[in-house]
């Protein structure tokens, strides 16, 4: 994966194709990712974001930085997009994980793969994967983060709060009404909602990081978030509600890793939000996880 990605990064010519930057600050995601339709078109595409703080105003990356070292992330459709990691994500191997979880009609929305750069890697604010990957009548998101170098507490892995996973998504990322529906071209196109759900309390670091997070053993573990050290390899498997966060990496070593997230299918009487971000071309669906589907396309292809 490692070295397909290189091999991607390096076909990628950032003047043709002007790169989108993220950060999961808040009130930068409202400003950015909320007015780029570079963001919304990469739901099946590969599509390349720079850190916010790689790029100078009109988006072009800064001189002193490569290309390949200007990256935040490549998403959100390498699972659909590109052959090698559309292996690997509609593997019998995952399939099988994700049936001995629990899921009857998984498909695939998304995949991304994120660098956390030596040294300029920024930190991933705490959230909800369900709040951007939105399913009705009930959330159904789960997240598959593979490790493709060993995090560690120097290089920025993930932190969780056990037991969020009980709590209710709190908030969803959604495509604005007044610019989608209402036609208003200088509205914002993607906003939070609050869910109008006494269960549900605001939490406190929701979007934005605690005061004196760069000491984590002070700030998350008093907050109850325990650190996700894990090895090359490794896969942590996240539920949908569970809070989690990683740190800056302000180490020399690098933290890439390839994360899918899923969610079930109407055969499961689950609904994908119209409202997502994430919204494939008309008539293309999600990649199916279901074993019965993959054992039919299996044959299919079969001379
Ligand atoms: O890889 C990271 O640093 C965080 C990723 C994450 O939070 C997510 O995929 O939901």
């Amino acid at each position: 994966m490692k070295a397909r990605m290189e091999e991607l990064v390096d076909a990628w010519d950032p003047q043709a194709e002007k790169p989108g930057k993220f950060s999961t600050d808040v009130k930068y995601q409202m400003q950015m990712q909320g007015a780029s339709d570079y963001f919304l078109d990469s739901a099946d595409r590969i599509h390349f974001f720079i850190e916010k703080d790689a790029g100078d105003e009109d988006g072009k990356i800064k001189n002193s930085l490569s290309k390949a070292r200007s990256l935040n992330k490549v998403g959100h459709g390498l699972h659909v997009a590109d052959p090698v990691f559309r292996e690997y994500s509609q593997s019998s191997k995952v399939a099988d994980l994700v049936e001995e979880l629990g899921y009857r009609d998984p498909v695939l929305p998304q995949s991304m793969y994120i660098f956390k750069q030596p040294v300029t890697g920024s930190e991933v604010t705490s959230h909800q994967d369900s709040s951007f990957l939105h399913t009705t009548p009930r959330p159904t998101c789960m997240g598959l983060w593979l490790a493709l170098d060993d995090a560690t507490l120097e290089n920025g892995c993930l932190w969780a709060r056990p037991g969020s996973h009980l709590e209710a998504v709190r908030r969803v990322f959604v495509r604005n009404p007044e610019y989608f529906e209402g036609g208003n071209r200088k509205a914002t196109q993607l906003v939070f909602e609050n869910l109008d759900d006494s269960k549900a309390p605001a939490w406190e670091w929701e979007g934005k990081m605690p005061d004196g997070f760069e000491a984590p053993s002070s700030g998350l573990r008093e907050k109850g978030f325990k650190a996700l050290e894990c090895e090359a390899g490794d896969l942590v498997v996240i539920h949908g509600q569970v809070d989690h966060l990683s740190l800056a990496n302000t180490s020399a070593k690098p933290r890439e890793t390839f994360q899918l997230h899923l969610v079930e299918g109407p055969g499961e009487g689950i609904t994908w939000s119209p409202r997502n971000w994430l919204q494939y071309p008309t008539g293309k669906t999600f990649p199916s996880l279901r074993p019965s589907a993959r054992k039919r396309k299996a044959e299919d292809s079969d001379p």
